[in-house]
Order: C-alpha cells, then sequence, then structure tokens
C-alpha cells in the first residue's frame, strides 16, 4: 500500500490515540446543531447544485440540475422508429426493473395468478439491492416495537415522511423478514437460533438483521431464483424507454429498447409496476457513488413525463463513508456496520468528532466539516477524508469477529494489501441514495391508473434522510405490494 508521508504520521497518530470506545460522552448533535451543520456543510444545501423545475406536474420544485435535464429532455426513444401497432409482447403485468423491488413484485404478481414479463436494463439483479451491504430493519422483538421503528425513521427523516406509507413499512418489517427467511435467505443466527440483531445509525433498538455484510447481495440470490420458479417471463438488456398509456390515460405497458439488436419492441401489458432503482451513477455535484451502473434515474424520468408528481428529488443521501482509499474503490460502500460494531471515526489527530451512529447526513456533514477544517483531514489522492478506525472493531468485540460479519469489507480491502483488522482506513462521503422520488400511495399506486412504483425510485417513505436497513426493507414490503395490486388491478382491467 502506498502511502503519503502524512497519511502515515496520520494513522499512527489515530493507533496511538486508540482509547476511545463507543459510549454517550461523544459529541451528539443537538436538533438546532444538527440544521446548522447540514446548512454549512452537507452538499444537499450547496444551492448551486440545483435546478428548478419549471414544466411539469410539480412546477417551482428543486431538483437537481443533472435530473433536471433528463426530465426536461426530449423522449430517449425516436418515435419515427416505433410501430405502436407492432407488439412483440403482451402480458397482464410488466415490471420494469430487475433489482429487489422488481423481483419482489414479479414473485408476488405471479403468485396471485397473473401472466408477468420483467425488462431489465443490464441483467436481472444487477442492481443496488445486491450492493446493500449491512443489514435489513425489522421490529420484530418482545424489547422492539413497529412504532419504536416509526419513530425512530420519521425522526431521521426529519418529519417528512409520508406517515401512511411509513407505517405500512413498519408493520409490515417482521412479516418481510418471514417470507425473505421462507424463500431462503440465510440470516445470521444466534446459537439459540434466534436472529443476530445490531444497531444502525439513528436507531433506538437493535433491529437490523444480516447476513455478514453481504446482505443485499444474498436477498437478491434468493430473490433471482425464486423469479424463476414462479415462471415470470425475463427480458434482459432491454431498458424501459417511454410508458405507453391509453386513450382514457391508463397504464397500457411500454416501449423497450434491445441493446443487442438495437431495436424497439413495444409490450401491451394490463398494468406496469416501475422498479428501476436510484440515480446514484449521474454523479450528482460530482461526487463518487456507491451505486452500481444502471442507477440512472429511468423510472423518474419515465413517471415524471407520463405526468405523475416526484416528491422531495432533491432530496439526495450521501453515505459517511465512501472508500477514500486506494483510488481503485474510490466511492466503494464502507459498510455502516462497521460503525455498529464500534468502529470510530477519527481525524488525523486521532480525535473522534462525533458519536458514529447518528444519523447518515449528520454524520455525513461532520465528515465534511472536519476535512473543511485546516489540520484536522487527511488529503488521500482524490480528495479529503477522516479515519475509520476498524480495527477497534475486534478490540471491542474480539478477536474473530470482524472476519465473521464483515467478511466482504475484509475481501474488498485485502485485494489492494490493506488488512482493515490491524489497520484503519480513510473515508469521505459518496453519493448512495436517492431519498425521494415517484409520489405513490399506500398500496404502491401512482396516480395513473394500472401504474405502480416500488423501490429506490419511490419518494416519501423515508422523508429526506433514510435510515441504514429500512431501503433493503421497502422493496420487499412495497414491491410485494405493487405486485399483489398490479395483478389485481390487471384482473379487473
Ligand atoms: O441501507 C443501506 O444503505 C445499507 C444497509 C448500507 C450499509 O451501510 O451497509
Amino acid at each position: 500500500m502506498i502511502y503519503t508521508e502524512e497519511m502515515r504520521a496520520s494513522q499512527a497518530r489515530v493507533e496511538a490515540t486508540r482509547n476511545i470506545r463507543l459510549s454517550e460522552e461523544l459529541p451528539r448533535f443537538t436538533a438546532e446543531e444538527k440544521g446548522e451543520l447540514l446548512r454549512q456543510y452537507h452538499p444537499d444545501y450547496h444551492e448551486e447544485g440545483f435546478a428548478v423545475l419549471s414544466v411539469g406536474p410539480n412546477k417551482g420544485d428543486k431538483v437537481p440540475k443533472e435530473l433536471a435535464a433528463l426530465l426536461q429532455g426530449k423522449s430517449r426513444m425516436d418515435t419515427a422508429d416505433v410501430d405502436l401497432d407492432h407488439i412483440q409482447f403482451e402480458t397482464d403485468v410488466l415490471v420494469i426493473g430487475g433489482g429487489g423491488a422488481g423481483a419482489a413484485a414479479a414473485i408476488e404478481a405471479a403468485r396471485h395468478g397473473a401472466k408477468v414479463l420483467m425488462a431489465t436494463k443490464l441483467r436481472m439483479g444487477d442492481a443496488n439491492t445486491g450492493m446493500a451491504e449491512g443489514g435489513i430493519q425489522a421490529a420484530d422483538k418482545e424489547s422492539d416495537s413497529p412504532e419504536a421503528h416509526y419513530l425512530d425513521a420519521i425522526g431521521g427523516g426529519h418529519y417528512k415522511n409520508k406517515p401512511e406509507l411509513l407505517a405500512e413499512l413498519v408493520l409490515h418489517g417482521p412479516e418481510a423478514i418471514q417470507w425473505l427467511s421462507s424463500l431462503g435467505v440465510l440470516f445470521d443466527k444466534n446459537s439459540d437460533g434466534s436472529m443476530v440483531t445490531t444497531h444502525g445509525g439513528g436507531t433506538s433498538r437493535k433491529r437490523m438483521h444480516a447476513c455478514g455484510d453481504y446482505t443485499g447481495a444474498e436477498i437478491m440470490r434468493v430473490l433471482r431464483d425464486e423469479v424463476r420458479n414462479a415462471g415470470v417471463d425475463v427480458v434482459e438488456y432491454s431498458p424501459a424507454v417511454e410508458l405507453l398509456l391509453d386513450g382514457e390515460g391508463k397504464a397500457a405497458g411500454a416501449v423497450l429498447y434491445d441493446f443487442d439488436t438495437r431495436e424497439y419492441h413495444v409490450v401491451r401489458a394490463k398494468s406496469v409496476i416501475i422498479a428501476t432503482g436510484g440515480a446514484g451513477r449521474l454523479h450528482y455535484q460530482g461526487f463518487p457513488t456507491s451505486n452500481h451502473y444502471g442507477s440512472t434515474a429511468d423510472g423518474l424520468v419515465m413517471a415524471y413525463r407520463a405526468g405523475v408528481p416526484l416528491i422531495y428529488a432533491d432530496a439526495i443521501q450521501y453515505h459517511p463513508t465512501g472508500a477514500a482509499y486506494p483510488p481503485q474503490i474510490y466511492g466503494a460502500l464502507v459498510t455502516e456496520k462497521v460503525r455498529s460494531l464500534g468502529a470510530m471515526l477519527v481525524n488525523k489527530n486521532g480525535e473522534a468528532f462525533l458519536h458514529p451512529l447518528e444519523t447518515r447526513d449528520v454524520v455525513a456533514a461532520a465528515i465534511i466539516r472536519e476535512c473543511q477544517e485546516r489540520d484536522k483531514g487527511v488529503y488521500a489522492l482524490h480528495g479529503p477524508a477522516v479515519w475509520l478506525d476498524t480495527p477497534m472493531v475486534d478490540l471491542i468485540n474480539g478477536e474473530g469477529t470482524m472476519e465473521k460479519r464483515l467478511p466482504a469489507m475484509i475481501h474488498m480491502y485485502e485485494k489492494f494489501g490493506i488488512n482493515i483488522r490491524k489497520q484503519p482506513i480513510l473515508v469521505y462521503p459518496t453519493l448512495h441514495y436517492q431519498n425521494g422520488g415517484i409520489c405513490i400511495g399506500a398500496k404502491s399506486k401512482t396516480k395513473i391508473p394500472g401504474l405502480y412504483a416500488a423501490g429506490e425510485d419511490v419518494g416519501g417513505i423515508h422523508g429526506t434522510n433514510r435510515l441504514m436497513g429500512n431501503s433493503l426493507l421497502d422493496i420487499i414490503v412495497f414491491g410485494r405490494i405493487a405486485g399483489t395490486e398490479a395483478a389485481g388491478y390487471s384482473q379487473t382491467a
């Protein structure tokens, strides 16, 4: 590993001052300080990064300028090349997107007797779902409750969450874990057979259920098989480029673009579910991203063009700990679970500067602040950084904890000669999640009859700041609801 002299000296200081423990003693932020921190340092608040929409259902809304360009741009299909009378596929339910939400929706729609076609931009499973590491939240114990889950999430979301959506999310939490387990997801268990649960940022109870630090990959593995078992037809490398509405303004299908043949295909469907994920690969404000290559706001754009309002499109989540070094993994996710297990965020002088399990927006803002203050941050080739003191996980929880709980993290760094059990790592916020998105009601319905949406492309569930593990939960809860509802609608259409 090539360290600069400054990084080497800083790491030595971090190691020499490893006497801090995760405790209430650490700086916490009051509500006013949080607001101040956000206004001063959080990139969401760099006003120049946003454009004001002048057309469409949400006239006057602010959106990142990269997204505004897509929303206001031309259709991604050349209408002269599409013969709408030439229908290649006919189905009851069309699911657009092959991540966790799309898969859950397709499985449930098929189980309710619908003929289902899934169209994916890349391969089924190439999605942010597979990249979510640390866990899925669900309040399923006596010491916890959906009410506590609700309060944590609404506080974390700055009280902007749509109550009916959040209630749906937390009430279905335990059922979602049972459903995934019944399909074969191997959650971590204690020796007595109970689930291992941990804290995440902003959670008052231990309710994070995990499969090591590859929770999303394990969930996606199982869902991918189940989609096939359920008899869903899957068309890969065929992104939807435009929705089709009938003469009464109801959902009627979509136009797909086949990456292999470069032809357009018309799909006629009785109901349509948008589950295309987020927008991280638009690299808002030049940030690195933890997102997969397909996250380019496709669903937001299609829904908006069809007349569906978006909500909180300017609320973007920067995960506090993206890898800042080595450059080959710049922006890759360093799971919040590392902090849940006790690792501290430390500046170059070995000082801990906040409680590491504050909500994500606050932690990200505090890291940016630390890096902006002279002599506190470290410079790590591509930009500023602070240290995440990973060896503390084994120091606090015992030798072997990292091996057991963070195998994917160990592996990611091992490839570059970095042993995270022995050396702290450099981190900086990375563009992680689209908090806002398509407006839906509690049954995943959009304002267009027959059009449903689920997953990261939906807004309102998490307000303007999501808590860790609530996204893996929402893709299952709202994916399943969308599938059930769309199947029911298709039988009446
Ligand atoms: O919900 C997430 O974004 C998540 C589980 C991320 C992580 O840090 O592991």
